[in-house]
């Protein structure tokens, strides 16, 4: 099956990037969220949605395909519309059988396979908002083949401040435990710090 590692950094004074994931024997699924409001309500956002989109995962049979994401991003969205003090929230939730990659976004925070110097970014389609968590969700949903490709489930924080030459130079040269914090460094600025928190998820697999 595949390798998987994450990391998260927060900037100074945010914090509201989260990441679950399950590693089954046959099944690997992900859900990270980067939580919107003030007052703790993004992060119980981000928190709430990352840990509903586990339990339905745990909860389906086998591979969630695409045609079943948007109902399941729906009963996401209306659970965290309901929730006391949440926010909103970006969300990418995903599931692999390690030959397809089958999910959904909300929200900016993406979802890419890196193969080569290749990528595939699998929400290239995704609607910037109505965010989860407003009970107007707009998921839209993806399936690809994996391939011998990694994936790259990541924040804003990642994408919005590097492009695909310098991951897919950095997957090339990182081993994969030691790539989420690699990747991150991408996105660090002189002084150390983040201009944004930076989530990062990848799944790959093992070296030959
Ligand atoms: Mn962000």
């Amino acid at each position: 099956m595949l390798h998987v590692a994450a990391y998260i950094e927060a900037a100074a004074g945010s914090g509201q990037d989260r990441i679950l994931w399950l590693e089954g024997d046959d099944l690997i699924g992900v859900a990270l969220a980067d939580g919107m409001g003030g007052m703790g309500g993004g992060t119980l956002a981000a928190e709430s949605a990352v840990q509903y989109a586990l339990e339905a995962m745990n909860e389906a049979p086998g591979l969630i395909v695409a045609s079943q994401w948007p109902e399941l991003f729906w009963r996401l969205d209306r659970r965290v519309n309901t929730t006391r003090e949440a926010g909103e929230t970006t969300l990418v939730a995903l599931e692999t059988d390690g030959r397809l990659v089958c999910g959904a976004s909300c929200g900016d925070s993406g979802a890419w396979l890196v193969a080569g110097d290749r990528v595939v970014n699998l929400t290239e389609h995704q609607m910037r908002k109505p965010l989860v968590g407003s009970g107007q969700a707009d998921p839209v949903s993806f399936t690809a083949e994996l391939g011998d490709g990694l994936l790259l489930v990541a924040s804003d924080g990642l994408f919005r401040y590097t492009g695909a030459r310098n991951i897919c130079e950095t997957v090339r040269r990182v081993p994969l435990p030691d790539l989420p914090r690699a990747l991150v460094d991408l996105v660090r600025l002189k002084s150390g710090r983040l201009q944004d928190d930076v989530a990062v998820f990848v799944a790959g697999r093992p070296p030959q």
